[in-house]
């Protein structure tokens, strides 16, 4: 029984087929590719078309290994999407979150809207670039897309409709734009309406698990295959990584740790309340009716944009090395908080750290290892925080932490955020999101019961390194200072 999983990162995509036996699970990557942003002019674009392009060389390999998957899935980070227009063509090239050009926007609309009046109709934490902004921004810029645009589809859903021809919007997606409403299940027509963006383009949303459509005909044709089913998995890849997290217990706190870092809990219904509002938590959609109420920490995002700065300066290290010097670094020297906005931008990390360092009365960190030090300290010191406030708003007391995600090789960071925690960290498996995605098409196929079902049949076939806290009293005192440091700031924005 094997499925195919596409899962596009931050950097990179992957194509993973999953075999399912009395065994358990195995997952071989096929097909590995760059996802890297295109600036044109001063625009960041998601290069989709070669990602179309790559999604097909990974069937292919398929093919060339005998295999022939029972079904496929896509999933990729929320937020961005395609618009098509009257004739079923991709209007433009998709952007990417992290384009400029939609920097304030959030701030406007929260004001003309209020804040309120947004979370209780999404649920959806407060992030710069959300769907909503993004449109908002389209609209009042006068961009003609938007004028010509019959179809919404996010990104996943127009990869899966240039390989079905079916354009149908996903649930766990749509959630993240901030203009869904999860407890009428609709597209939001009020905040459409406000930001003048017709709702016509926008179809229901179908749940993960739906089949939609199959390899197109033209493809088996170009590529001698026979037809593939097509699955609307949890297309959204928090989503599908929290699929995939191998808690025995139901009450559960997670880390899914990449490019972002993604802390919270699984809940049956959304959590909106002015306490969730107050703390910027979300509320997204997951599979199997659950929802995530989580927030978003900038995460190793700050790592590797200053690993590539360091490589663009001739002084590239690798990851195992500065892990290496960041051990040896000396600790706490320099505390930031990770969320500041200084750090979403990509660019000059390090002169920035030193910046945030410099305005609050804190040493410089020097060097590589010294950086590397403060980064991962100072995300070890917010995921407490964060874990502290998941367990406030869902009234629950963790054990321990689940992290799942490729930020797991980091045995670094997992062994700190332990010793920050104090708790036990379990990590694994490190192929989250495309193990999550296989689960969801195993429970389509009926192969899995549900989503409980698949977790343990996760946790029996990957391997989970166990990380006990150490070192707890300096721990402690960095948390105080950490508080003080990052509160003083917050008081003062
Ligand atoms: C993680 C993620 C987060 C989302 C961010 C931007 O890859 O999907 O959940 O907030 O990317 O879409």
């Amino acid at each position: 029984m094997s499925v195919l999983a596409y899962d596009l990162g931050a950097g990179s995509g992957r194509a993973l087929l999953g075999h399912l036996n009395d065994r358990g699970i195995t997952a071989t990557e096929v097909h590995r590719f760059k996802n890297e942003p295109v600036k044109a002019g001063e625009r960041m674009h998601w290069d989709i078309l070669r990602l179309h392009h790559e999604l097909l060389q990974g069937l292919q390999r398929v093919k060339q290994q005998g295999e022939h998957p029972e079904s496929l899935g896509i999933d990729s980070w929320g937020v961005d999407f395609g618009l098509l227009g009257s004739n079923g063509e991709l209007l433009g090239n998709p952007y990417h979150y992290r384009d400029a050009q939609f920097n304030g926007m959030m701030e406007q609309v929260r004001k003309e809207l209020t804040s309120r009046r947004i979370f209780e109709r999404t649920g959806i934490q407060f992030l710069s670039f959300n769907t909503l902004y993004q449109l908002a921004t389209l609209q009042r810029k006068g961009s003609p897309f938007l004028d010509a645009a019959d179809r919404f589809l996010m990104i996943p859903d127009l990869l899966r409709y240039f390989l079905t021809g079916e354009a149908v919007n996903e649930f766990t997606n749509a959630t993240t734009t901030q203009l869904y409403n999860p407890v009428s299940g609709l597209w939001d027509g009020e905040l459409l309406a406000h930001i003048g963006v017709s709702d016509h383009m926008f179809g229901e949303a179908v749940m993960p698990g739906t089949r939609v459509g199959q390899l197109r005909s033209s493809i088996t044709g170009d590529l001698g295959i026979s037809a593939i089913p097509v699955i609307a998995v949890a297309e959204h890849d928090t989503g599908s990584a929290v699929v995939a997290v191998p808690a025995t217990d139901r009450s559960f706190a997670y880390l899914s740790c990449g490019t972002w870092s993604l802390m919270g809990t699984e809940i049956d219904h959304p959590a909106i309340s002015s306490e969730s509002l107050a703390l910027n938590f979300t509320n997204e959609g997951g599979a199997g009716g659950t929802f995530r109420l989580l927030k978003n920490i900038m995460g190793l995002w700050i790592l590797q944009e200053s690993m590539r700065e360091w490589e663009r300066q001739g002084m590239g290290i690798s990851y195992a090395e500065l892990l290496k010097q960041a051990e040896l670094a000396p600790p706490f020297a320099s505390l930031f908080d990770p969320d500041d906005d200084l750090f979403m931008p990509a660019g000059d990390m390090t002169s920035r750290i030193r910046q945030y360092c410099r305005n609050t009365g804190q040493q410089e960190p020097q060097n590589q290892g010294a950086i590397a030090r403060s980064i991962l300290e100072s995300l070890a010191l917010k995921y407490r925080r964060v874990l502290e406030w998941t367990e406030q708003l869902s009234g629950q007391s963790f054990n321990g932490l689940h992290m799942v995600g490729g930020g797991i090789q980091n045995q670094v960071l997992c062994q700190w955020t332990a010793n920050s925690i104090g708790k036990p960290v379990w990590a694994g498996p490190a192929e989250g999101s495309a193990i999550g995605n296989m689960a969801v098409q195993w429970i389509a196929s009926g192969a899995f019961k549900d989503i409980w079902e698949a977790r343990k049949v996760i946790r029996d076939s990957f391997p989970v390194s166990d990380y006990e806290p150490k070192d707890r009293p300096i721990w402690e005192e960095a948390y105080g200072r950490f508080l003080r440091l990052t509160d003083s700031l917050n008081s003062q924005a």
